[in-house]
């Protein structure tokens, strides 16, 4: 019996709602399923959790996770990152620290997935979350996101809009409907404490007292939510063409990031502060449910074609395109908020390695 992995079994406890739901995305995931289940059955696994929309109750525990995660003590030095103050600072700073070499490079997806489950992990072992990382999908509200259930504002949301206030575009989408500070919703009261390090956001975000963004700057928690993003480039049909028109890792990759991408179309549809600002965007909390997104929408494509999409590696190791290309024996490292370094190889499988969940 294989005791390589030691899943939780958890999957009943989920009630996934719209399952059946008759979307295009949806087909593709359940087209790629035979392989999946074959390679886990395989694995003999002795359960799996599923990632996937959450009841209002189960919301709820995951929204107060996340607060006792904010309410917990940093465990960086510091001397080293003052404004680090809590837990989920932790996962900002290590973000901010990294993004020159996380973001357009060979380990943007096996990065991203290592960090939103460790994300999930300390939300389930520091905060005793029993459920799974719920995930933001673009295209289901494209024509309103302000209205989806993630953004509407109510007890079991992320909380609503930032504040409507006049301000201008933030260079990449036009000035949407808010701008100001979220007041509605669990993390109204939140403290944005780190960064900014490249704000885009109108009017600028204080500056940080320290050049690298890690010093302490308390303010509020601002978003500028509207649907001029969504509505070009996150539509369930553009994400059915990105899962569908590109077979190899690269251009797949390529297309997500790009400016009329998904990924970009996700991040400047919470814009505000920290949302519109590359290195610091973790620190709003709607960040891990964008990112689920990427990661199921990456699972998505490698389930296509199950066997010749999970060893695959393209692109370089920095931003900037300098340094040489990335390697799936590169590793990630990601300090104090996992515990153990692993090879890009082990991470690009959602059933395999350290990981074992499936998307419903
Ligand atoms: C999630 O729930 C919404 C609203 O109930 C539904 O429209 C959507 O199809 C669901 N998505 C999935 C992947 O089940
Ligand atoms: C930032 O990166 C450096 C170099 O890899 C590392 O020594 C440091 O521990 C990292 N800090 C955080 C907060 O991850
Ligand atoms: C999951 O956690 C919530 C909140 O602590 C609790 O109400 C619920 O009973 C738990 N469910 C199970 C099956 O343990
Ligand atoms: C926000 O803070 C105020 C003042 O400290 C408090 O009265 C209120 O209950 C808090 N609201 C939430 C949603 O935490
Ligand atoms: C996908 O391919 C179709 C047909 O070739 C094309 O019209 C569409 O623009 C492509 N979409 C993306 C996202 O590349
Ligand atoms: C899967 O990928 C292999 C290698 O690129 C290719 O030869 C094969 O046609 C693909 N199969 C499907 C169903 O796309
Ligand atoms: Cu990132």
């Amino acid at each position: 019996m294989s005791l390589r992995r030691l899943c939780l079994l958890i999957a009943a406890l989920l009630c996934v709602l719209g399952l059946s739901a008759a979307d295009a995305v949806n087909d593709l995931a359940a087209k790629g399923r035979p392989a999946l289940d074959a390679q886990l059955a395989k694995d003999q696994t002795n359960g799996r959790a599923l990632r996937g929309n959450l009841s209002a109750a189960d919301r709820k525990n995951y929204i107060a996770a996340v607060l006792c995660l904010m309410g917990k003590p940093s465990k960086l030095d510091q001397s080293k990152y003052p404004g680090a103050k809590t837990r989920y600072d932790d996962f900002v700073a290590v973000h901010i620290n990294q993004t020159l070499y996380i973001h357009g490079t060979g380990n943007f997806l096996s990065w991203h997935r290592y960090f939103t489950w460790s994300y999930e992990l300390a939300l389930r072992n520091e905060c005793g979350y029993n459920g799974t990382q719920p995930y933001w999908d673009w295209g289901v509200w494209a024509n309103d996101p302000e209205r989806s259930p993630i953004f509407d504002g109510s007890d079991t949301s992320m909380s609503g809009n930032g504040q409507k206030i006049t301000h201008k575009s933030n260079g990449i989408s036009p000035a949407g409907n808010g701008g100001g500070c979220v007041q509605t919703g669990p993390f109204k009261n939140f403290t944005v404490n780190l960064g900014p390090v490249v704000p885009m956001a109108d009017p600028a975000p204080p500056k940080n007292p320290r050049s690298d963004g890690f010093g302490y700057n308390p303010r509020c928690l601002r978003r500028d939510i509207s649907n001029y993003l969504t509505t070009r480039y996150a539509k369930t049909s553009d994400i059915v063409a990105l899962i569908t028109n590109y077979t190899d890792v690269g251009s797949f990759q390529t297309k997500m990031q790009a400016g009329d991408g998904v990924h970009g179309a996700g991040h400047f549809t919470i814009a505000g502060d920290p949302g519109a600002d590359f290195f610091n965007s973790p620190g709003d909390p709607a960040f891990w449910l964008l990112h689920s997104m990427i990661d199921r929408v990456w699972y998505i494509w490698q389930i296509q074609n199950f066997s010749n999409r999970q060893l695959v590696i393209s692109g370089g190791t920095t931003m900037m395109g300098s340094g040489p290309a990335q390697t799936l024996d590169d590793l990630i490292d990601l300090n104090v908020v996992a515990n153990k370094v692993y090879k890009i190889r082990d991470l690009v499988s959602t059933v395999d390695g350290p990981f074992c969940y499936v998307y419903e």
